[in-house]
């Protein structure tokens, strides 16, 4: 090659680096797990083969703690994320003075029923709430607080031992705790303060039990906090601390953890500020539940992560598109929110605790706003692909194979027929016969307010 033909191919090379470096810089990490709301206070429930995550709910709006509901999201892969909106709020309580102060949930259940342990700060107490479905709706069956002791009733977390004995822990700065009785909402004894609150202790302590050791873990270290861990043969201590379970980060402020197993992994849930951060510099109470695996020692002991990954944890199972799969399922999402709908028609749905006409659906879908489903198994083939949908301007949904910019797999137009309000299916072609599993991406293109998008299928 003559050297001036060197010097252009180089030239091009170079250019076509700093690009993609620029490029590179610019992409945004997909992490944390839920973007369509700002959520903090990860509540996690493994419930038959799915994670039930409870969350409470920073407003989008919020400067500081603006906090009114609670919201749900489900999996059965830990990777595509269902949205359910607000399933508990202040309001469920008729005797809370306030409409500011939904603060860390945790959900439990016993005997078929669902109890949601709810602390409003500021000395209003820890109230309870019941459901006969995860998916609510939670009622209050007492009318007043189950625990009203002090200014530090936040945060409860639930045991129930072994030996069916249930214990709730809460508190800041120390660890409260007192026994239940079997109707989860009354307990027995003295509210007991933790002689030895473990070190590190700052609140949000999640307790459970692992081949005979107890666990309690909690935010850690302040500020920033991370989540640290101790551990004790008794639900009742001496808690001894063993370390963190996620350094604390600069990423973060506080945090809150959550732990479950589930299919065989164990996984830690916490809470952060990186949603924001990708959105402004400024600061607002505006936090981010993440999650990551979570690896346990030989001797019982936990293996300390730096922080959340990017990637975060593998899917467990891949996404069934042969039947009808919620817009609002996503592993990650840029510029659409959620919305609820309710219709007065319609049958009950007992185990969604829904009139069967409710929905939940993807809003605020403009041109160029995508979703992510990560892992969806096409099998041998598909057709066709349905989608339903509300027009309000119209536009197209294209569905694309691995990235972005990968594969056509279908284009779905959806007509100009200013009907808001009025869902239809529609039916469209595949365009390009693909078989396994994919990451698909439903790309959305059009003017300006496209349409509601309410769930998806593959023929
Ligand atoms: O989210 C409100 C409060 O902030 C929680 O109760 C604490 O755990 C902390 O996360």
């Amino acid at each position: 090659m003559k050297p001036k033909n060197i010097y252009i191919a180089l030239t091009f090379l170079m250019t076509l680096l700093v690009f993609e470096s620029a490029h590179a810089q610019k992409s945004i990490p997909q992490r944390p797990i839920i973007q369509t709301s700002y959520t903090a206070d990860p509540a996690p429930m493994v419930y038959k083969d799915t994670v039930f995550l409870y969350t409470s709910h920073d407003e989008d709006d919020a400067m500081g703690f603006k906090m009114k509901d609670w919201l749900l999201y489900s999996s059965t892969d830990m990777v595509n994320w269902t949205d359910h909106g607000a399933v508990a709020s202040l309001d469920d309580f008729d005797w809370v003075p306030y409409d500011n102060g939904a603060w860390a949930v945790q959900c439990i259940e016993r005997n078929g029923k669902f109890y949601l342990y709810c602390p409003m700060p500021g000395g209003v107490g820890i109230g309870v709430l019941v459901a006969d479905s995860p998916y609510g709706p939670f009622k209050d069956p007492l009318g007043k607080p189950l625990v009203k002791n002090s200014n530090h009733d936040i945060d409860p977390t639930i045991l129930i031992d072994d030996d069916g004995q249930a214990y709730m822990y809460w508190g800041n700065p120390k660890v409260y705790y007192v026994k239940l009785n079997e109707d989860m909402i009354s307990y027995s004894g003295e509210i007991n303060v933790e002689p030895t609150t473990p070190q590190n202790y700052q609140e949000g302590p999640w307790v459970w039990k692992r081949n005979d050791k107890y666990y309690m873990s909690y935010a850690s270290t302040c500020c920033p906090e991370g989540i640290g861990y101790a551990m004790s043969d008794s639900p009742t201590g001496p808690w001894e601390y063993k370390g963190m379970i996620v350094e604390s980060s600069e990423k973060t402020r506080g945090n809150h953890p959550g732990i479950i197993e589930f299919k065989g992994k164990s996984y830690v849930f916490g809470h952060s500020y990186d949603l924001l951060k990708q959105r402004t510099p400024k600061f607002y109470e505006r936090r981010s539940v993440d999650l990551d695996v979570m690896k346990y020692n030989s001797d019982g002991t936990i293996k300390s992560l730096d922080y959340f990954s990017v990637a975060g944890p593998e899917q467990v199972g891949t996404l069934n598109p042969f039947q009808r799969v919620e817009a609002e399922t996503m592993a990650w999402s840029e510029g659409v929110k959620t919305r609820f709908e309710t219709e007065w028609e319609g049958d009950f749905d007992w185990d969604r605790g829904k009139k069967i006409a409710d929905r939940w659906f993807l809003s605020d879908i403009h041109n160029g706003d995508y979703i992510q489903v990560k892992g969806v198994d096409l099998a041998d083939g598909v057709k066709s692909v349905e989608v339903s949908v509300s027009p309000i301007n119209g536009g197209t949904i294209e569905i694309l194979a691995d990235s972005k910019e990968g594969t056509l797999l279908a284009s779905v137009e959806i007509n100009d027929g200013r009907q808001e309000g009025l869902w239809k299916t529609i039916t469209a072609p595949v365009s390009t016969p693909l078989t396994g599993i994919h990451d698909l991406y439903f790309v959305f293109k059009g003017e300006k307010d496209l349409f509601y998008f309410d769930w998806w299928k593959l023929n």
